[in-house]
């Protein structure tokens, strides 16, 4: 068994800050679990656009607020503490955070742990 604490990640190369977020990533894929999971903090008053197409993503939120805009029918899903959001059809949308908002989220297959932004379909959304 693996016990890992946040603290012990954050200051590592598991602590990866994308342009809108930082993600701690507590479990990856050499740990072989088939899954990853990740502690982030999405930062507020940032919209972020995302497709994850090559991965299945859970996300529960535990503090802040915000809401989530599908992209395929255009539905705004506020999101807040103990909400959680399944991305089960790899949809693409638009993340908007009002407050600061951490997120534990889980990828399956599990992410290898540099991944940022282009790879695996993560698109920040481009500030005209
Ligand atoms: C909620 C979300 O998808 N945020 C983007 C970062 C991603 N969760 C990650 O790499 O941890």
């Amino acid at each position: 068994m693996k016990v890992i604490k946040l603290e012990d990640i954050i200051g590592t190369d598991n602590e990866v800050k994308g342009e809108n977020w930082t993600s701690r990533r507590l479990v990856l894929n050499d740990v072989g679990m088939g899954y990853s999971v990740h502690d982030t903090v999405i930062k507020a008053g940032t919209e972020t656009h995302i497709w994850y197409q090559n991965h299945l993503e859970s996300v529960y939120c535990i503090e802040g607020e915000g809401e989530v805009e599908t992209l395929a029918d255009n539905k705004v899903h506020p999101i807040s503490a103990n909400t959680l959001y399944a991305l089960d059809k790899n949809d693409e949308h638009l993340l908007r955070a009002k407050t600061d908002m951490r997120m534990v989220c889980v990828f399956k297959p599990a992410l290898t742990g540099r991944e940022i932004h282009d790879e695996n379909g993560v698109y920040p959304l481009v500030e005209a």
